[in-house]
């Protein structure tokens, strides 16, 4: 095991005999909801992780430490501030190590952490992407390079529109990322189910999308794989609402001189606070869906190798 990680008692147990195990991320706890609605969520999270038969593994940087496996204190202590972690994507992540900080991984963080722990699935909400107007920007989130290289399958709900979907769409193909809609042929948009863009692959079981993973790595293929499970009707949003929220809120970008890792977390919270409350009940709705169908995978993954 890497000499940085510190993986917890439950889950060190879980990975040795073999259970499923679904990783989870900080990001979306200290720097994607508000508290105290974050805690509640990600313990909510973890709890229908372990209704599905799989063991959460929430992922975050601790005074230089890696922590496969959060208690309760350490999760309250991301979603609470205290800890006032740096967001950590791939690029972040040696400095942090080295100066003993805290940090809250990003998709690319926790599937980097996940894969040196031996954990294949891992659930969140929504992917980073190529932004809108990145060809000027050039801001591309690090979480598709992170797909492309590192065989972790992420469980979300496409991404949210602030991205520019179908370059995002293009780039995971490019990068030659599976992206398996999960009972959908078309990528789903985050708080709605359709975006209007075709997928190519779709699964309809978790046993299904297990087999592909399997075939991918058993062909020696490195790389993860989007899982694209849309949010369950009852709890989408209309998509005119959330557009206008969007373009309000990408208006305020250049004005406000926010640039780098700053974007998508202003993003996500001046669209929350614009839209009410409304859209972070359907972002707790789509991250609780997204951990049990990860249960699932992880499950009928363990069950292929017996
Ligand atoms: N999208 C969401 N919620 C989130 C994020 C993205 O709907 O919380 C977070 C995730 O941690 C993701 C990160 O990995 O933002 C992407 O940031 P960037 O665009 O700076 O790569
Ligand atoms: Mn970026």
């Amino acid at each position: 095991m890497n000499r940085y990680l510190d993986v917890s008692e439950e889950v060190a147990v879980a990975l040795k005999t073999d259970m499923p195990v679904v990783a989870l991320e900080s990001t979306i706890i200290s720097h994607g909801m508000p508290w105290p609605r974050n805690l509640e969520t990600a313990l909510a999270v973890e709890q229908a992780v372990r209704e599905e038969g799989a063991v959460p593994a929430t992922i975050a940087i601790i005074r230089g430490r890696i922590k496969i496996g959060l208690t309760r204190e350490e999760l309250q202590a991301f979603a609470d501030g205290s800890l006032h972690p740096i967001k950590v994507s791939r690029r972040d992540l040696p400095a942090v190590i080295a100066r003993q900080e805290n940090g809250a991984t990003t998709v690319a963080g926790t599937m980097i952490a996940a894969a040196m722990a031996g954990i294949r699935v891992f659930a969140t909400g929504g992917i980073g992407g190529v932004h809108r107007g990145a060809e000027h920007s050039w801001d591309v989130s690090a979480d598709l390079e992170e797909l492309a290289m590192t065989s972790v399958a992420v469980v979300c709900a496409g991404a949210k529109a602030i991205l520019d979907l179908p370059k995002t769409t293009e780039y995971l193909e490019t990068r030659g990322v599976p992206v398996i809609g999960y009972g959908t042929d078309e990528l789903p948009a985050f708080y709605s189910r359709e975006s209007g863009i075709a997928l190519s692959l779709r699964a309809d079981t978790p046993e299904a999308v297990a087999r592909m993973l399997a075939a991918k790595w058993n062909l020696g293929l490195a790389g993860g794989a989007v899982i694209a499970n849309p949010i369950p009707n009852e709890q989408a949003m209309p998509g005119e609402i959330i557009e206008k929220a969007i373009s309000t809120a990408l208006a305020e970008l250049a004005p406000r001189n926010i640039q780098g890792a700053a974007v998508t977390p202003y993003l996500l919270a001046r669209v929350a606070e614009l839209t009410g409350g409304d859209s972070l009940d359907s972002n707790i709705a789509l991250v609780m869906n997204n951990a049990r169908l990860a249960a699932r995978i992880a499950a009928a993954l363990t069950a292929m190798e017996d």
